[in-house]
This record gives C-alpha cells, structure tokens and sequence, in this order.
C-alpha cells in the first residue's frame, strides 16, 4: 500500500516537474512585423537620414539579419513567410500581387501550424493572400484578424485601389467594416496592443502587417516634423511615414514590456519587398499623389518588382531578449526560412508533404560564425523572370524543384503588378543572365 502510494506521488511529482521544467521559454510568443515596400536605403541601421529609432535599437539588442531575402512583390513574400514555401509552388497568381485566393484551404500556414502547438493566433493589418472575406485569415488559421483583406490601401479611407470590386476591403475577423476612424497604422498598433493584453496563459503568434510604407501616404504634421532635415517634399512625407511605422513599433514593443512578457516574446521583422523609389499616383482614393524618388535601396541596385537585389534583399532582424545575443547574420536567409524555423523552434513537425523550400536557420542567429550553408534560391516572378543563385542556370529550375504551373492570367496579374512587360526567348535569357551577373553575390558585404 505504502509503495503504491509512494509510486502515486512519484508520478505526481513527475509530472508536476515536468509541467514546472517545461520552461515557456521554448514556446515564445512571436511578433512577425512586416512593412510593406521599405527600402535598404530606408532604416537608420543602414546609414539613412531618416531616423528609426526603435528599429535600430531592436536591431543593435537583437540579431541583424544583413541577407534577408524576400520576393519582390507584396503577394509572393506572404505566400512564402506563410508557407514556408516558394510561391511558384502553387499557381501563377501567387508570383504577382493578387486579389485571388493565393493557396488553397487546408494549406499548413504558419498560423495553423502553431495552433496545434497551442497558440493563440492573429493577424493585424493587411492580409493580400485573396480580397475576398471568404478567403480571409479567419480561414487560414487565425483566431482573430482585422485590417485589409486586399494590399495597399488609402490611410485614413481604408480603402483599396479605385475601380477594384475589393475597394471596400476594411475588416474585423473576416467581416467588413466602413466605421473605423483613423491613420492604418495606428488602428493597426490599437489592435495589436489590445490583442497583447488580451492574451494571458497560452502562447501567441502576432503578425502585425503595416500597410505603411506603401503610397498612397498620408501622415500628420507631428511626424512630417520629425524629418524636415530630408530636402526631397516626396521623401519627406516617405520619411515621416518612416519615422511614424517606428514609433507605432515602438508602442506594440512597449505594450510587450509591460505585460512583462519581453523576455519570452521572440520579435521578427522584415520588409515584403524593396523600395518602389517611383510611384504613378492616382490609383487609390484620394490623396494619392505622383512620388518620385520617394524611397530608396541604395546602394542596392533595382527596386520592387525587379529581381536585382533592391528588389529582394530587404531590412530584416530577429529580437528576444535574453535568449538571441546581439550580432549579425550574413547567411543568406529568405522569408521561406522561417516556417520551418518557428515551427521546429515550438516542437511543431512538418506536415506530412509539406515540401518546404526554407530550412531552420535558428543556428545561425545563435552562431554567426557558423559555416554557411549551401544553397540555391529561387525568385519567379510573373511566370517569366528567373533569377538563380549558386550553382543553377538562370531560368531553370532543376528536377523536382518549384515550377510556375501554367500561364493563364498572366495579363491580368501583370497589370494590377505593374511589372514591366514579360521578357521571352533566348534574348530575355541573356538578358537575364546579364542582370544576375551585375547583382552583387548574396552575403556580399556592402
Ligand atoms: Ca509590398
């Protein structure tokens, strides 16, 4: 009897010291903030006049990530940071910006994935994964959601592009709205401040997707203040819109501070495509005024939808207090990585067939120095533009890698993408060859 109750309480005792020596530490909360189309050229860690504060203080407390790839274009980069895996895996919609729905339901996206680790999940801001509200991120995995359903839209209008069937876009968990009062990015940092203090005993997932830096802007003189040092009028409003995503960072971070949770909150943060450096005007609600040179990847060559690096190679790092020591990457990373990386990071195994393209780079943002990896990253954009890196010739993929499947649409996507118009035949190869050539090597130390 005695040794019965001896072993009872050895269990109890177990598994009380298993529940103790869990420690959450091994299941962070994760911040994903993403920006849309900020530039190289565009953060104070990269040497720009215009001030980010906060950034670069997450970023000298955290880990640079000086190689961070992305796709060139809006759709593309969520479909990879979503999936894990390359765009070009699932149709050709989801290599240009897209109003359809990019991946089919049941896809494992990074919010289903932590679900079953027992997260908490939510997406606040813009979404661009299929504008209609039946595709929305309610759908994918997300407990709670708010924002835009399409890309870009008009600050304070919340509205998409003009002439779009998806103009009235604004949404709470998948249902339209129109009440909302405000600039995008500060109903986008209420939103997620209240979703922190919300959250108490589970761990959570928080991707904050700013619509901010795209145009159209519009930003209040309080941050137009802050950068009357930056000649250019069109940069200057950039620039405000700049200093204004930093603070709204800053809030979302203080909001962490005081819930106590830093020290268990893993912070990644990255662009979803490099600068547009010109833009047309006229395509949303007013105000959306003509921009030229507004933002910049110098001293990166090319800009958003190119595949040059200042098209894919954006402003990026990863912050835990406690847990990451300062440093910086340059392995060669791409927003595929992270995926299998979070998710192995949580206990999280791959689905079955999940055919990733990303791989766990959690060694390199403890061991900087570790040897580099060996790899081949793939861009296809709009079913005709191939960039290779490492040992591939341009515009193949080899067998059983990524392919784009078919080419119907390709009009269509290509002027809502604005890309210039597709390249064929043996010249395009040449000239894309040309192009690669030019760009500098990734990991290349600028
Ligand atoms: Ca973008």
């Amino acid at each position: 009897m005695r040794a019965a109750g001896f072993r009872v309480t050895g269990i109890v005792f177990a598994v009380l010291a298993a529940l103790t020596t869990a420690p959450a530490a091994e299941k962070p909360n994760i911040v994903v903030i993403v920006a849309d189309d900020l530039g190289w050229n565009d953060v104070g860690w990269h040497g720009s006049e215009i001030p980010t504060p906060t950034l670069d203080r997450l970023v000298s407390t955290g880990i640079e990530l000086d190689n961070h790839y992305v796709q060139p274009v809006c759709t593309p980069t969520r479909v990879a940071l979503m999936t894990g895996r390359y765009p070009s895996r699932f149709n050709l919609k989801c290599t240009t910006p897209s109003n359809d729905q990019a991946v089919p339901f049941g896809t494992p996206i990074l919010a289903s994935l932590l679900k079953k680790a027992g997260y908490a999940t939510a997406l606040v801001g813009k979404w661009h994964l299929g504008s209609k509200p039946e595709w929305g991120p309610n759908h994918y995995g997300f407990d709670y959601s708010y924002g835009s359903l399409a890309g870009a839209v008009g600050m304070y209008d919340h509205r998409y592009r003009l002439k779009s069937p998806f103009v009235h876009t604004w949404h709470r968990n998948s249902q339209l709205i129109d009440d909302e009062k405000g600039h995008a990015s500060d109903l986008v940092t209420r939103e997620a401040i209240d979703w922190i203090e919300k959250q108490k005993d589970r761990p959570f997932l928080l991707c904050v997707t700013f619509h901010s830096v795209h145009a159209p802007l519009v930003e209040e003189d309080r941050w137009l203040a802050k950068v009357q040092h930056v000649k250019s009028p069109d940069r200057r409003l950039y620039a405000a819109a700049v200093v204004h995503l930093d603070d709204c960072v800053a809030r979302i971070v203080g909001a962490i501070d005081r819930a106590a949770i830093r020290e268990r909150t893993l912070i990644v943060f990255t662009s979803d495509n490099g600068a547009q450096v010109d833009h047309g005007g006229n395509a949303y609600p007013p105000p959306d005024p003509k921009l030229r040179n507004f933002s910049s990847n110098s001293p990166l060559r090319g800009r958003k939808a190119q595949t040059y690096e200042g098209g894919m190679r954006v402003p990026a790092f990863a912050n835990w207090t406690g847990k990451l020591k300062p440093a910086k990457v340059r392995q060669p990373m791409h927003a595929v990585d992270w995926v299998p990386t979070l998710t192995k990071r949580v206990g999280v195994e791959p689905p079955e067939n999940a055919k990733w393209d990303g791989c766990d780079v959690w060694p390199f943002l403890i061991d900087a120095d570790r040897a580099p990896l060996t790899r081949t990253l793939y861009w296809v954009v709009a079913n005709r533009w191939f960039a290779r890196r490492l040992d591939h010739p341009a515009g193949h993929h080899p067998a059983g890698e990524p392919r784009v499947q078919g080419r119907s649409g390709a009009g269509q996507s290509r002027r809502r993408a604005r890309l210039p118009a597709p390249e064929t035949g043996r010249g395009a190869k040449r000239n894309l060859r040309r192009r690669v050539s030019r760009q500098p090597a990734p990991g290349a130390r600028l």
